[in-house]
């Protein structure tokens, strides 16, 4: 068991952040999947989740792939209980605390709880949040939900605080898959100072900026999808600008780094260093 949840806990508890992909199995096939699969190869992010608010195609074919090829903690992001699978190694176990669809909440569970018990896979409850995204997400028509609007954060950290006195154990702000805008920051850091769980965020995430925003928000963990579905080779600048978040600003102007005072950022400082002259 690689105990998915201890790992995350972990690095929030040392300010590492993290990234993780989504693939959803109806988008990403043929050439899209053997490019994605070569990527993530050669620029390994902390997680790969598999899921999608409308999947058609085989998630369990699609986790038997990527097991044969890469070693990254698999970890279901179902859309519905007919996406669990219990091949992967972790589940976000997905309560859409941000909607009133009692569906969405409880129902699809019950569907699948019995049958999720019996087996071995760690479970993981999750308060998901949806946040308007400036467009219409597939979350909001699936689950007939209405996304919180982007100038509430008062309403984002009162469901998210809900949901941690509840006892989920991640809150997921997310602004819905390719969405025009990421969750705003002003919120993420918002919620982020209000609850003591780690904080996933994602939904239209494109860039190692964006990416960096959210981090700086207070945002634990970054996923991204679209973006990589379209131009797979981006995961490089979106896993090195996650591992070493942090670094690049405070060693700005120097190349000196008597200034870091431990160890392991004096290390990954210099693997930095060496990742800078690649490019
Ligand atoms: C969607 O948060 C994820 O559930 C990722 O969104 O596909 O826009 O990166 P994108």
């Amino acid at each position: 068991m690689k105990d998915t949840y201890k790992k995350i806990q972990v690095n929030r508890e040392k300010n590492n952040k993290m990234l993780a992909v989504l693939l959803d199995p109806d988008k990403c096939k043929g050439r899209v999947l053997s490019g994605t699969i070569a990527a993530l190869k050669s620029d390994v992010p902390d997680f790969i989740f598999v899921g999608g608010s409308h999947t058609e195609l085989s998630i369990d074919s699609l986790i038997d792939l990527l097991k044969e090829e890469v070693t990254t903690d698999i970890v279901l992001f179902p859309g519905n209980s007919s996406q669990v699978s219990t091949k992967a190694d972790a589940m976000l176990y997905l309560s859409l605390v941000s909607g009133r669809n009692a569906e969405f909440l409880i129902g699809q569970h019950v569907n699948s709880a019995v049958a999720i018990k019996k087996t071995e896979i760690e479970v993981i409850p999750t308060g998901y949040i949806l946040v308007d995204g400036d467009k219409p997400s597939s979350v909001e028509y699936m689950t007939n939900t209405r996304p919180i609007p982007r100038d509430k954060k008062e309403i984002a950290l009162s469901t998210a605080v809900a949901a941690e006195l509840l006892g989920m154990k991640i809150i997921y702000l997310e602004a819905g898959s390719g969405a025009n805008i990421p969750v705003p920051g002003e919120m993420i850091e918002y919620v982020s100072r209000g609850v003591d769980i780690p904080i996933i965020v994602g939904g239209g995430i494109k860039t190692a900026e964006q990416l960096t925003e959210a981090f700086e928000a207070g945002a634990d963990l970054v996923v991204v999808g679209n973006i990589l579905e379209l131009e797979p080779s981006r995961i490089k600048e979106l896993v090195h600008a996650t591992k070493y978040f942090g670094i690049e600003p405070y060693n700005e102007n120097s190349d000196d780094e008597d200034c870091i005072d431990n160890e392991e950022e004096i290390e990954k400082f210099k693997r930095y260093q060496s990742f800078k002259r690649t490019l």
